[in-house]
Parts: structure tokens; C-alpha cells; sequence
């Protein structure tokens, strides 16, 4: 794995395939400076190149997923500091991401918060999670992405209410909306989320990563290109040995050992 520098915002933990990364702003709620964005782009993508490494679990502590960004850094600024600070480029290091990334959220999953679980391919939500957007109520939008993928996974009605009023969602109103995987006790939030993860790290690694890009891609397709994206990866991995080995392993009626290759 490429050398990282210690972090000061973040906590990051291996266990076998599985990586735990821990938003550690608890003081403010976790919310996202650009220091804590820099070095969570730089982890994640780390991670993401680590062999080692299937499934990264993104997680915050039980009070707080993220409160959103930090608004105390943002309140001086311009439209043009706005520009200049780049800060899509974390964002976009973020959902560029080749390897699954399930977000464990409990507590408050707001603004920019909630955006980033967004950008996570799966949620596990504490029953005392809130999703909500709200921007509106210090004068602006969703910067990074909220307007769009929460629209993708709820639907206008629900996506308007929600951006335009600024009330947050309950966590079983987010899964009966679809935007999060499963709902659990607060307890076991984040050992639910890491058996979620420990189970995808243990099927082939470039069927994962093929078929985390395919559903992906039909966010920004028509079903015909998306068909024909599927259809694409699908053949890919009639290329990989782990095919080989799956199918093998199946008509020996044994266990399969995946390599990644
Ligand atoms: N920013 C900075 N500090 C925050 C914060 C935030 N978003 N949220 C909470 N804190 C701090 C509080 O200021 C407080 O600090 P001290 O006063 O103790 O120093 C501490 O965390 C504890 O918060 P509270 O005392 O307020 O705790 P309560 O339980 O009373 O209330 C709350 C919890 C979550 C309801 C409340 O803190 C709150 O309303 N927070 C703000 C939520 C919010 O409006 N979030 C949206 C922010 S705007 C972009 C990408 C993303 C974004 C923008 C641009 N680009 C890529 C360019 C995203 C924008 C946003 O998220």
C-alpha cells in the first residue's frame, strides 16, 4: 500500500480485506472541512489501490454521521474563494472509486453529509440516522450532488420536500424511499455494515468491481447504452481467472478461491 501521512481528521483500520475509515471531528459533528475532505480523498484512494484492500466501510461515531460542510469555513467566503478552493476535485476523487464503499450512518447525515453516504455505494443506517439537505435554511443548495442523486433515488416529490424545506428524513424513511440499504438497532450499526462488507470482499473482485460500475452507469445512460455497458462488462469477465475458478468450483461442488486475476 502507498505510504499515507498520519491523518488528523479521519481514522483508518485494516482487518483482512476490509477497511474501516472514521470521519473524527466528533467536536464539530464531523463536519467536512477541507483538510478532513483532502485527507479522506487521499485514504479512500489508498485503499482503493491497495490489493489488500475488497470493501472500505466510511463511518462517523453514533451522534453524528457528518452535520454537513463546515459551514464556519464557508461563511467568509466569496463566490469566487468558492471556485478557487476546487474542492469538487475531492468529491469527484471520491465517486471515481473503483471498489465497493458502504457508508455506516448513524446519528446526523446532513448537507454535504448526507451527499457523501450519496456518494457511497451502499448505506447502513442506525435507526437514530437523519437524512436531510439543509442548505436552504443558511441561504443556499446542495453543493455536491444532493439535488441529483437524491432525486435519482427518491423521485422529485420526495427530492423537493426535502431540499426545499430543509426537513430531514427519518432512517426508515429513508429505506422505504430506497436510499439506504438496511435500517438496524444503533448497536450494531457498524458491525452490520461490516458484515456487509466482509461478505462482498469475499466474492471475485473484478466481478464487484465490474458490476458496481455497470448499475453506476445506468444513472447517467439510456437503457439501450446501459444495456450494451452491461452486456460489455459481462463479457470482461469471461476473460478473469476467478471466472474460471467460480464456475469451476460450482461443478466440483467445492468452495471457490478468488484471486482478483
Ligand atoms: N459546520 C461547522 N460546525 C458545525 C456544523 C457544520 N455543518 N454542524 C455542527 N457544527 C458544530 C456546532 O457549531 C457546534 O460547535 P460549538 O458551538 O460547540 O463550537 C458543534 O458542532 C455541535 O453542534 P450543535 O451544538 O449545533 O449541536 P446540536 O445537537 O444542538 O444541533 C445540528 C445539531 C446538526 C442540528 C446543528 O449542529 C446544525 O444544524 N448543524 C448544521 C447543519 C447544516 O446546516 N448542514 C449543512 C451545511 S452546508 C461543496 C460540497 C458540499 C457542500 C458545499 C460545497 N463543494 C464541493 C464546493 C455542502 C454544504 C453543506 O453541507
Amino acid at each position: 500500500m502507498a505510504q499515507q501521512p498520519p491523518h488528523e481528521n479521519i481514522l483508518v483500520e485494516r482487518e483482512g480485506p476490509v477497511a474501516t475509515v472514521r470521519l473524527n471531528r466528533p467536536q464539530a459533528l464531523n463536519a467536512l472541512n477541507s483538510a478532513l475532505m483532502t485527507e479522506l480523498a487521499d485514504a479512500l484512494e489508498g485503499l482503493d489501490a491497495d490489493d489488500a484492500i475488497r470493501c472500505t466501510v466510511l463511518t462517523g461515531n453514533e451522534r453524528a454521521f457528518a452535520a454537513g460542510a463546515d459551514i464556519k469555513e464557508m461563511a467568509g467566503a466569496s463566490a469566487i474563494d468558492m471556485l478557487q478552493r476546487q474542492r469538487f476535485t475531492q468529491w469527484e476523487r471520491i465517486r471515481k472509486l473503483r471498489k465497493p464503499l458502504i457508508a455506516a450512518v448513524s446519528g446526523f447525515c446532513l448537507g454535504g453529509g448526507n451527499e457523501l453516504a450519496m456518494c457511497c455505494d451502499m448505506i447502513v443506517a442506525s435507526e437514530s440516522a437523519r437524512f436531510g439537505q439543509p442548505e436552504i435554511n443558511i441561504g443556499i443548495i446542495p453543493g455536491a450532488g444532493g439535488t441529483q442523486r437524491l432525486t435519482r433515488a427518491l423521485g422529485k416529490a420526495r427530492a423537493m420536500e426535502i431540499v426545499l424545506t430543509g426537513r430531514p428524513i427519518t432512517a426508515r424513511e429513508a429505506y422505504a424511499a430506497g436510499l439506504v440499504t438496511k435500517v438496524v438497532p444503533v448497536e450494531v450499526y457498524l458491525d452490520e455494515a461490516l458484515a456487509l462488507a466482509r461478505e462482498i470482499a469475499a466474492k471475485p473482485p473484478l466481478a464487484v468491481q465490474l458490476g458496481k460500475d455497470a448499475v453506476l452507469k445506468a444513472f447517467d445512460t439510456t437503457i439501450e447504452q446501459g444495456l450494451d455497458y452491461e452486456r460489455k462488462n459481462f463479457y470482461l469477465l469471461f476473460a478473469s481467472e476467478d471466472m474460471r475458478e467460480g464456475m469451476a468450483a460450482f461443478v466440483e461442488k467445492r468452495r471457490p478461491d478468488f484471486k482478483g486475476r
